[in-house]
């Protein structure tokens, strides 16, 4: 298990790269140039930015999050072959860096979806709460605008760019189906995996967030079963998942520890985080310790070190403690006790077979 932490960039990130490098076991960073348009190619001068900034700290470059896919990509539109065409040379530059993996999602219009960003749990901290009937109740428009004003900053996939087209997108999306948005993906996965290949590079979509449809817009990879399709609809290496515990636990019927069993070889990424599901559907993230959620995460991190998994591993979100100023989920210090809970399974799973072999 390679760890990494996510990083935002120079001004865009309360978190310094000297902070994080301090954080036992992490070797890298997960990277993107988040001011970057979806569609467009990268350009070689702002990837090497990071590429000299990650240097100076002996951090790496290899797992970049998200290249965000265009929508025409996903609505499955004549206009993706050019937007195609600039992903590929984007994977092309990112290999030049020595990355390895490029973490991306296909749902259509959001990415991940919450009603509070600092909903209070029982301790004075907060985090992330995704409020079921609010959802299905709400206008997205008005979820958008209440979210965008709790922010300082830009979250990844509500750019403001993409939320001004909100109304004609669902126009459109009212054509797309599951199956379409199915055939779609196959469409950009049967032309970017073997650029991925050539280059050593191994895509990994992440899951939907949350693992159902909202808003009546499709989406797809949220179970073991859709997982299996993917990794079907083109049989390489390259093409992969990213596994985040987060997400998928929001459906407490994901046995995700079978998941890492399962998917074995073809999880270039692992996000884990832990999530307290409410029988009424709602839930909101949690520390990462197994007993503060519903996903069992000491089991998930077992199964990542009895699988012998050699991927990249981040802690994905975690709640705001100790009045830490910082972007919503991705504070430094809950991150890090994170980090120290997953190396604590997984050294405690060496230390057993070190045991085992005397
Ligand atoms: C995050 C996502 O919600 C999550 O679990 O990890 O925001 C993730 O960064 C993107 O969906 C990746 O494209
Ligand atoms: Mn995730």
């Amino acid at each position: 298990m390679k760890m990494v932490f996510r990083w935002y960039g120079t001004g865009n990130d309360t978190v310094t790269l000297k902070q994080i490098k301090q954080i036992p076991g992490v070797e890298g960073i997960v990277w993107a140039l988040h001011d970057m348009p979806a569609g467009e190619e990268w350009p070689m001068d702002k990837i090497l930015t990071y590429k000299e900034q990650a240097d100076a700290y002996g951090l790496h470059l290899e797992v970049v999050e998200s290249v965000n896919v265009h929508e025409d990509i996903k609505l499955g539109l004549p206009s993706r072959d050019a937007y195609i065409d600039n992903y590929k040379k984007t994977i092309e530059k990112l290999a030049t860096v020595g990355v390895k993996t490029i973490c991306y999602n296909f749902m259509p219009v959001f990415d991940w979806v919450r009603t509070e960003l600092f909903k209070e749990l029982e301790d004075g901290s907060t985090a992330l709460f995704y409020e079921k009937a609010k959802v299905d109740s709400m206008d997205p428009g008005e979820l958008v605008n209440r979210i965008a004003n709790e922010l300082d900053f830009t979250m990844p996939g509500w750019e403001p760019e993409r939320l001004k087209l909100l109304a004609p997108l669902f126009e459109q999306y009212k054509q797309v189906s599951a199956e379409d948005l199915w055939r779609n993906l196959q469409y950009f996965l049967e032309q970017i995996i073997p650029t991925a290949e050539r280059h050593g590079i191994q895509m990994a979509i992440h899951p939907d967030d949350p693992p159902w449809p909202i808003f009546g817009l499709p989406r797809i990879i949220n179970s073991r079963e859709s997982i299996r399709r993917l990794l079907q609809l083109v049989d390489s290496p390259c093409n992969g998942v990213t596994l985040c515990s987060g997400s998928l636990g929001a459906n407490p019927d994901n046995d995700i520890v079978a998941m890492v069993h399962e998917f074995k070889g073809r999880i270039p990424f692992a996000h884990i985080r832990n999530v307290r599901v409410y029988d009424n559907g709602d839930f909101i993230e949690t520390s990462h310790r197994t007993s503060d959620g519903t996903v069992d995460i000491a089991g998930i991190v077992r199964a990542y070190h009895e699988t012998g998994f050699t991927g990249y591993a981040r802690p994905d979100h975690g709640r705001h403690i100790w009045d830490e100023p910082c972007r919503p989920g991705y504070g430094l210090y809950d991150r890090a006790l994170g980090i120290m809970y997953l190396w604590g399974v997984w050294d405690s799973m060496r230390a057993g077979e070190v045991a085992k072999r005397a």
